[in-house]
């Protein structure tokens, strides 16, 4: 009984952690999540300028697949319709990246 309870209390402070990592990551500690909706076969916004270690994370609203392709830094694959993709910026510099399905579609990076 007594074991019982104590795993449960470790499963509270668990979730209580992860709470707190979530926190953390939205503005405590400096790092945030930025975003980038893709949209009419377009990224919006087509350039961010983010912070090193920022997380970014493509949000795919059209009705069809787009990927985030930047060779030699990061490459998402197909990203479903209504499908996201998280990266974290771990370098600093200036970082190009296009759909692969769609070779107008262009965007730019700015890791600080
Ligand atoms: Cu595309």
């Amino acid at each position: 009984m007594t074991h019982r309870g104590t795993a449960r209390k470790t499963a509270a402070l668990g979730a209580a952690a992860i709470m707190a990592l979530v926190h953390g990551a939205c503005a405590a500690d400096g790092v945030s999540l930025q975003t980038v909706v893709i949209e009419g076969v377009a990224y919006k916004p087509a350039a961010l300028t983010v912070k090193r270690g920022d997380r970014v994370k493509w949000i795919n609203k059209d009705p069809f697949p787009h990927t985030v392709t930047a060779p030699g830094s990061f490459g998402s694959h197909s990203i479903a319709a209504g499908g996201t993709w998280t990266h974290v910026m771990r370098r600093s510099g200036t970082i190009a990246y296009a759909c692969t399905l769609h070779p107008n579609m262009n965007g730019t990076l700015q890791v600080q």
